[in-house]
């Protein structure tokens, strides 16, 4: 089987109200982690590369690792651009056989997001590529100083049901109070679930949480022990995460937890053994500490046994 593009995945995961986990990679210990845990727990699963990932390891390698772990995998796989910030990376995304690209050009004025997104949306569904778009700024509710500044940096529903319109995207990742990253509430966590619903319903489509790592403390403890200096972390519990679900999320973009797993499983490794240089004991254990995390989200976001 080779790979699907996102609505086919999103549209089943709407329909049965699960959500598919998208996971970012920069790597062949980190792709083979997440493709495993997906295969034994036979989800659906969601491979992303940012614009950072193609400039680290380069677009070539990440496609054919993509390719190479989806021609066996026996589940769905969908290849996705995450954040593609440029038309340049859309189109070199869709030259690699990505079957989903996002355009984000939420950081520009409303009118230029939406022709730009109409231009991808053109180009890619003559591909069969689907289109991820977002709007609204990612960032924690209560970093901003007053609830006017907090509603401007929030998807506007009325907006969102207008850009759905008139761009045809696919999926539509909405800002509704989560930030990129190992620090996203400095007090309680909380979502914007009545915008959530306003947007669920007036767009239809399978809408997308971004910035949604769980950041468990038992990982960041054992990075911690093992010599990192990570404080005062915190991530989306697992509870609000459900209720996002519910709420219409269908796809939920996790980079900072398997950076989390990957990097405390190496320094548990070098500090057990400070005698030792063979790379394969160094990032095997790395790459089993992903698919854990995998497995523990895939269980969180209710797609096992829905690939
Ligand atoms: N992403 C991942 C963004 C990674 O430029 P870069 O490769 O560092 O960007 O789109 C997320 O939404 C991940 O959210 P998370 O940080 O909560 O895992
Ligand atoms: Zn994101």
């Amino acid at each position: 089987m080779g790979l699907v593009n996102l609505h086919a995945v999103l549209a089943k995961a709407q329909k049965q109200g699960y959500a598919v986990g998208a996971f970012n990679f920069v790597n062949m210990e980190m792709l083979q982690g997440i493709i495993d845990a997906a295969v034994e727990a036979h989800a659906p699963v969601i491979l992303q590369t940012t614009e950072g990932a193609i400039e680290y390891a380069g677009i070539g390698y990440l496609a054919a690792l993509a390719r190479t772990a989806a021609a066996t995998a026996g589940i769905d796989v969908v290849l996705h651009l995450d954040h593609g910030k440029h038309l340049e990376t859309v189109v070199q995304a869709l030259r690699h056989g990505y079957t989903s690209v996002m355009m984000d050009a939420s950081d520009r004025l409303y009118d230029e997001n939406l022709s730009l997104t109409q231009q991808v949306v053109r180009i890619a569904h003559m591909a069969g590529v689907s289109v991820e778009a977002e709007l609204g700024r990612l960032k924690g509710i209560e970093d901003t100083v007053s609830v006017g500044d907090a509603q401007a940096t929030l998807v506007d529903p009325a907006q969102a049901q207008d850009f759905v319109r008139q761009t045809g995207v696919d999926a539509l990742a909405p800002a509704i109070g989560t930030s990129h990253g190992a620090f996203k509430f400095k007090g309680t966590p909380r979502l914007d679930f009545e915008r959530l619903g306003q947007v669920a319903h007036l767009t239809g489509i399978p809408l997308v949480l971004h910035g949604a790592s769980s950041v468990p403390a038992g990982i960041v403890n054992k990075a911690n022990d093992y010599g990192a200096a990570i404080k005062g972390a915190a991530g989306v519990p697992d509870d609000i995460m459900r209720q996002a679900i519910r709420g219409g999320i269908c796809k939920i973009n996790t980079d900072t937890d398997l950076r989390l797993s990957f990097t405390a499983g190496i320094r548990e490794e070098l500090t057990k053994h400070p005698e030792g240089f063979d790379l394969r004991h160094i990032l095997g254990p790395a790459r089993d500490a992903v698919k854990a995390m995998v497995l523990n989200r895939i269980e969180v976001f209710g797609c096992a046994e829905k690939g």
